[in-house]
């Protein structure tokens, strides 16, 4: 079987049941004005890896195999935001309000949509999800079984929140999980660090990391 050199060891490799999962690169999360910026983050953390996911997304491209994009996001009437989630963090812009982007976190506006560059391309999935993890009151399991895919490679933002979610929501799946190093960040380095270790302690226990040139290279040459 081919392999992906990786940590805590080689990602074993099934070719034919992989896919892609971009978590939530969206101009909400990246972009000054946006909802991560007022939280009081630094969103240039986020755009900086732009260049990283989109290489691996044109390497998945480039091997036939699928790109999945989620986006966090709630339907205009905020009927699948509870009020637990709403009220949190900046009380000045709650998810649902008008920002600078149009309504924060909400399905269709202009902040919450996915940055230019990353953009997914006619036939990719993208899962609007209303939780931090892709696979909480979203379609994204049956689609997933629907491919006979067993294998999901992750990037996006944020490392420990809305990514780390979803790798243990799919290693709880069965599915084996492959985090891309720098095609993730967090606005917290040490939180980026912190969730990587949790990640591949005791044996991969939620999943594996690895660069993203050794992914590439293990889906072109596989
Ligand atoms: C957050 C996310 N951090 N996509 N969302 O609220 O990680």
């Amino acid at each position: 079987m081919p392999e992906i050199k990786a940590d805590p060891f080689a990602f074993p490799l099934k070719r034919d049941a992989i896919a892609l999962v971009v978590i939530d690169m969206q101009r909400d999360f990246a972009e000054p004005g946006g909802f991560g910026a007022s939280l009081g983050n630094d969103v240039s953390r986020i755009t900086r890896i732009v260049p990283d996911v989109k290489r691996l997304i044109e390497g998945f491209r480039a091997a036939g195999l699928p790109v999945i994009h989620t986006m966090e996001c709630h339907r205009p009437d905020l009927s699948d935001l509870p009020p637990a989630k709403r009220n949190r963090g900046n009380p000045a812009l709650k998810i649902g309000d008008e920002g600078p982007m149009g309504r924060v976190l909400i399905s269709g506006e202009p902040g919450t949509g996915i940055l230019p560059e990353l953009a997914p391309i006619n036939g990719e999935v993208v899962i609007e999800k209303p939780g931090k993890g892709a696979f909480y009151a979203t379609p994204l399991g049956e689609i997933l079984k629907s491919k006979g895919i067993e294998q999901l490679v992750f990037a996006g933002v944020t490392t420990e929140v809305c990514v780390q979610t979803t790798m243990r929501e799919a290693n709880d799946r069965g599915y084996e999980c492959l985090l891309a190093e720098e095609a993730t960040e967090s606005y917290f380095p040490e939180f980026k660090t912190a969730a990587i270790s949790m990640i591949t302690a005791q044996g991969a226990i939620v999943g594996w990391v690895a660069s993203v040139d050794a992914i590439v290279e293990g889906i072109a040459h596989a």
